[in-house]
């Protein structure tokens, strides 16, 4: 009986000092397995560029909340523009599995708000026939011409692929607002703005170079923002 309860007692003391010692181990854990997060996810971070984002004394985990937070914010925001349009019609140089219509992979599932909710290949954004082949292109139509000062990209899946954006004046000539190297990851807006256009616009060509990222790229939608003046 008395070893009994000496082993009892032992046992408790046992579990009691696991507990404690598993309580404590998840905590520091969490804390270092959360803190690449923000890196990793650098572009809502950076694109954020919320001040509070970087305070010193917030935490790991704090940091990743609040760019999390200002990510939804900023799509809430594009969303809801009201200077902002989505395309009505596109056409594109492929499509995969040479998608027509409103079929998965389409040029058209570049149209309308975004609709893909998480990084990945999706069906419900335009993808070019074969993954790497190198020059390929998504032209969309607007339904309000207008004196645009922005176009942005959605992309959605093998983000950076983007090398030019072009818009198109009422002649039906191409001005290039942006060229570069597209900085653009995970699920993020590539964000290109220039000085209000003397002429007014309802037409954007969006180019891609997609050997330079690996793997399929999908543009998910691209809004024009302007105005009427
Ligand atoms: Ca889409």
């Amino acid at each position: 009986m008395k070893l009994n309860s000496k082993l009892f007692y032992c046992a408790v003391a046992l579990v009691i000092s696991v507990a404690g010692c598993k309580k404590e181990e998840p905590k520091s854990m969490s804390a270092t397995s959360s803190a690449p997060t923000p890196t990793e996810k650098s572009q809502p971070t950076a694109s954020a560029a919320t001040p509070s984002a970087s305070d010193a004394g917030a935490s790991a985990e704090t940091t990743a909340k609040l760019a999390g937070a200002a990510w939804a914010l900023k799509q809430d925001d594009i969303k809801n523009d009201p200077n902002g349009q989505w395309a009505i019609q596109a056409t594109a140089s492929s499509t995969y599995n040479d998608a027509q219509g409103t079929s998965g992979w389409s040029a058209n599932q570049a149209t309308g708000a975004p609709n893909v909710d998480k990084y990945g290949d999706d069906g419900k954004a335009w993808t070019s026939k074969t993954p790497d082949g190198g020059i390929e292109w998504l032209d969309l139509k607007y339904p309000k011409p207008v004196h645009a000062e922005e176009v942005r990209v959605r992309e959605s899946f093998g983000s950076g692929a983007v090398i030019k954006v072009e818009i198109f004046d009422e002649q039906g000539a191409a001005h290039r607002v942006w060229a570069g190297n597209d900085p653009t990851t995970d699920l993020n807006y590539l964000m290109v703005k220039f000085p209000k256009t003397a002429f007014t616009t309802d037409r954007v060509k969006i180019t891609l170079a997609t050997n330079v990222v690996p793997g399929w790229n999908e543009i998910d939608a691209v809004q024009l923002i302007g105005t009427d003046q």
